[in-house]
């Protein structure tokens, strides 16, 4: 017997573990070996009943992602298997009880859809999460989801990518039953009482839950629309729709035929090989490198929290939300108070939007212990990790860090959330710098995923596997950057802010450049970020980081006199555009008269900038500072650049990342491009030089530019 699948008797049950590590991908080998176990139980009349269960930490998490990439799936043999497999399972003779832990995904819920009754620990979650590769489900997924839970739940599904709880799969009817302590004893025991049964449902046959197409039309109206809003410019959740709305008007044959166009319609797609590559790409960001791979991280479990501004009581949300003991303090009594009310007010909005009760909010709130600043000291030795979070000014972090120092028992990690200043010199205010890093959150920090983990020339190896394990306790996604000015993410916004502020100087206007770069695919405009981060930051930043110093470089006009004017953004009411309604921006004639008045005295004359230029300049800007950000080493992949503009700047996924996307686009036009650019605006367009390597050689930035460990400080 296959090696990927193994089985025991259990009395007259089989039990079938499916044992194809990290997950149980339905990768090649498995369909075949469980549906040779399948033949043979159907064989024994010793077999009163199967038990299909994953062994390890999950059921199936889904089929082989790494397939999805081969070009086998565009000779569409690997998906055949697994039809031939779900039409095995359901037509086995003996009953099968699927038994889930841990996650049934994909192609898992696809395969336990298709046993005769599904047995799930109370801790499972299955979903299908398909969407978030850019493909619909293609094993039935969307014939059988709305056939056992409705077709406004199968919607839900398959259009948000979300899984449900083990409860919620149960009051839907895609479960039949929750198991107690031990699964496969539940399951066993189910399977014992189904046996004797005279017939087994076929989730294929059953129709009842279909509804009709006048019921129905609403639900597609709205998944669609759902689909449009919550996942713009993306194919597979509209083809999603497309495939349950299939369900409901054809037979099941002709419902997978249609579903099965869908899906590889969608594999085939740019927008499958981006997302596949993201998901792939994130999992490589958080990875231990090889020379570390040995180390076993401390374990963090109180975290002191210096500052409870915006960043600090977000920092102390996500802790807290993670189970982990909070102490938090702040410069003086009443900011450790506004932190406290800050953090209330976060919490009540959840509880408001039903995503958190009110319990678990008091649970959550009991673990972040507010600490007037002179009870700091004591406190502080408690802590595994202290983090940083006061204003943005080199003098201020190393006068904290010094008392930080004095206070932090021997072993403590000490992290600053500084998004630009340097490590280096933060750690050089203490006696151990080799216990400094950088945790670089995002606000706000308790929703955003992304977290550079910024490391020092002096950090310990031993800080760093902590500070990679303490990011996945906090579920965030660690990415490791070197220290240069602005780390990753900072150092490629600048170029890209800078470029969008010419543009508007050149003739275009903040609005057209917003809603061409939305176009594009951006989460939010340039212009409207600016607003919502506060032009005074940016302006800090940017003398920080010393930009146009150079008398020759080409220097905005404008941000600079909207920080003088007040403009600072909507906390004024008033950017870049005008805020009649919070959150809501109008563009503002005064501003544009403003920017056409400045432009015009500097000589530039307005012309017609079209849509293709504003996202060529923009997204090109990126892409160069991206290969920079390669070459000096402070990024360690193209793909954590990609992971980080992903998830921390609103690069739209679908695009797989600004390093990818200029792949796809092929880097030879990349560079002519950037050459024309060069050759029309000046040095800021320089191509960088491993740009022009990989173009001249064919190359891609994901095949030829890896370079070592992130970690050396750049420039
Ligand atoms: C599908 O099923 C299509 C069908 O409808 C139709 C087909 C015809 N394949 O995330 P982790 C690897 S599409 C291959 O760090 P966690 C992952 O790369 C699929 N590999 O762990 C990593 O490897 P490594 C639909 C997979 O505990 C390791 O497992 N399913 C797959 O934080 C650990 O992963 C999905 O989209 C896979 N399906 O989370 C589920 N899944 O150690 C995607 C994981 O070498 N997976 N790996 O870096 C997940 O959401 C999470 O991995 C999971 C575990 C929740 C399962």
């Amino acid at each position: 017997m296959s090696e990927l699948v193994r089985t025991h008797r259990d009395g007259d049950v089989l039990v079938v573990e499916i044992d194809n590590p990290p997950v149980n991908a339905l990768g090649p080998g498995v369909p075949e070996a469980l549906a040779a176990v399948l033949d043979a139980a159907d064989r024994d009349d010793g077999v009163a009943a199967i038990v299909v269960r994953g062994a390890g930490r999950t059921f199936v998490a889904g089929a082989d992602i790494a397939t999805l990439e081969d070009a086998a799936w565009g000779d569409e043999a690997a998906a055949a298997d697994l039809h031939d497999l779900l039409r095995r399972v359901e037509q086995c003779r003996t009953p099968v009880v699927m038994a889930i832990h841990g996650t049934a995904l994909g192609g898992g819920l696809e395969l336990a859809m298709a046993g005769h009754y599904r047995v799930a620990d109370a801790a499972a979650q299955v979903g299908q999460p398909e969407v978030n590769l850019g493909i619909v489900p293609g094993a039935e997924g969307t014939q059988r989801l709305p056939r056992l839970a409705g077709v406004a739940k199968a919607l839900d599904m398959c259009v948000s990518g979300r899984p449900v709880t083990a409860q919620d799969a149960l009051a839907a009817g895609i479960v039949d039953e929750i198991a107690g302590e031990d699964l496969t004893a539940s399951a066993v025991a189910f399977a014992r009482r189904v046996a004797a049964r005279s017939s087994h449902p076929l989730t294929s046959e059953r129709a009842e839950r279909l509804g009709d197409p006048e019921t129905n039309a609403p639900l597609l109206a709205a998944a669609r629309a759902q689909a449009e809003k919550i996942r713009r410019h993306q194919v597979a959740p509209l083809k999603a729709v497309d495939a349950i709305e299939a369900a409901t008007r054809l037979p099941f044959e002709a419902g997978c035929r249609r579903e099965r166009e869908l899906f590889f319609e969608c594999v085939r797609g740019e927008q499958a090989k981006a997302l596949i590559h993201v998901f792939f790409a994130e999992r490589a960001a958080s990875k231990l490198p090889e020379d570390m791979a040995h180390l076993t991280p401390a374990e963090i479990r109180t975290i002191a929290i210096v500052g409870g501004g915006t960043m600090g009581s977000g920092i102390a949300m996500a802790c807290a939300n993670a189970g982990l003991d909070v102490i938090l303090t702040d410069a003086t009594g009443d900011a450790v108070a506004a932190g406290e009310a800050a953090i209330r007010t976060n919490y009540d909005a959840t509880v408001a939007r039903g995503r958190l009760t009110p319990d678990a909010v008091a649970d959550r709130l009991a673990r972040i212990h507010l600490t007037p600043p002179a009870a700091f000291p004591a406190r502080a030795v408690e802590a595994d990790l202290v983090i940083e979070a006061v204003f943005e000014d080199l003098a201020l972090k190393q006068r904290v860090f010094r008392e930080i120092d004095a206070a932090a028992r021997p072993g403590c990690i000490l992290a600053t959330n500084t998004s630009t200043l340097d490590i280096d010199a933060i750690a050089s205010a203490t006696s151990r710098p080799e216990a400094v890093i950088g945790l670089h959150f995002f606000s706000p920090a308790a929703v955003m995923r992304l977290l550079e983990i910024v490391r020092g020339s002096r950090t310990d190896l031993d800080v760093l596997v902590a500070a990679l394990a303490f990011a996945k306790r906090v579920r965030k996604l660690g990415v490791v950057v070197g220290n240069g000015p602005g780390f990753v993410g900072n150092r490629l916004m600048f170029p890209y802010m800078y470029e969008t502020q010419f543009l508007v100087e050149d003739g275009a206007t903040p609005a057209q450049v917003d809603r061409a770069l939305a176009g594009f695919g951006m989460a939010m405009g340039v212009f409207a970020v600016d607003d919502m981060a506060g032009l005074d930051v940016g302006a800090r930043v940017r003398k920080a980081l010393g930009h146009f110093s150079d008398p020759r470089e080409r220097r905005p006009l404008v941000h600079e006199r909207l920080v003088a004017m007040g403009r600072l953004g909507q906390k004024r009411g008033a950017g870049w555009y005008r805020y009649d309604e919070p959150r809501k921006p109008t563009p503002d004639p005064e501003v544009e008269a403003l920017i056409r008045s400045l432009a015009t005295d500097a000589g530039i004359a307005a012309r017609t900038i079209s849509d293709e230029e504003i996202v060529d300049r923009a997204i090109l800007a990126l892409v160069n500072e991206g290969a920079r950000a390669l070459e000096a080493g402070v990024a360690a992949r193209a793909s954590d650049i990609d992971v980080i503009y992903v998830n921390g700047y609103g690069f739209p996924g679908w695009r797989g990342g600004p390093l990818f996307y200029a792949d796809r686009r092929g880097l030879g036009e990349v560079l002519a491009r950037i050459r024309a650019f060069h050759r029309e605006h000046g040095e800021r367009w320089r191509p960088a030089p491993l740009l022009v390597e990989l173009a001249e050689r064919g190359g891609t930035f994901r095949g030829g530019a890896l370079h070592g460990r992130a970690g050396a400080r750049s420039r």
